[in-house]
């Protein structure tokens, strides 16, 4: 029998006690997602390959619900903010929840027939993210952001659609100021 139990989350930090998992993605594994492939092996290089986001679980075997963290650092690869992977789930009738902690960004979706939807991510704000549409993650502030994530075990991710063509927008820094605008390399 599972049993009930209280789990930490540290909004500032993104930590989480008890955790089961995490992993680290580093800009050089991000090599496919940012439009300036150039800038990207510049900071690759000079800035020692940083960690662009952690992502931390808390799972138990044998539940349908798991959660966990992910922690953005801020920045850019070129005029474009950072940001992850972005997928759609494996099960198409799965959903999520995004419960923003600290930092400021942006959810950036795309349903399977195109269209797109931005929310905001703001301390307090807990986005629903509707089955089958993609979702990513940006970071657009100068500080971490961090979030609380939660969807069924069986959700799985499919990044291959969008690590392909890409989403069709995409969210920069120009002039000082944050733009979400057509991705000229939509494929
Ligand atoms: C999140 C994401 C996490 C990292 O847990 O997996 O923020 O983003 P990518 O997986 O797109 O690199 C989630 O949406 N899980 O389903
Ligand atoms: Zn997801």
């Amino acid at each position: 029998m599972l049993l009930p139990e209280a789990v930490l989350i540290n909004g500032q930090t993104g930590s989480i006690s008890p955790e089961t998992g995490r992993y680290t993605k580093r800009l050089s594994e991000l090599r496919q997602i940012f439009q300036d492939r150039t800038a990207l092996e510049t900071m690759v290089s000079e800035r020692n390959d940083p960690i662009i986001y952690e992502v931390l679980e808390y799972k138990k075997e044998g539940s349908d619900l798991f959660f966990g963290t992910t922690i953005m650092e801020p920045g850019t690869v070129g005029e474009e903010f950072f940001m992850t992977r972005g997928h759609f789930h494996k099960r198409r009738d799965m959903g999520e929840i995004y419960y923003t902690q600290s930092g400021h960004g942006v959810l950036l979706l795309e349903s399977r027939d195109g269209r797109s939807e931005v929310v905001r991510m703001d301390p307090g704000v807990c986005a629903f993210i509707p089955p089958d549409w993609a979702h990513r993650s940006i970071n657009t502030g100068d500080e971490k952001l961090v979030f609380v994530w939660a969807c069924n075990v069986e959700a799985g991710h499919d990044y291959g659609v969008i690590l392909e063509r890409g989403m069709r927008k995409i969210v920069v820094r120009r002039h000082g100021h944050e733009a979400i605008v057509d991705n000229p390399q939509f494929a």
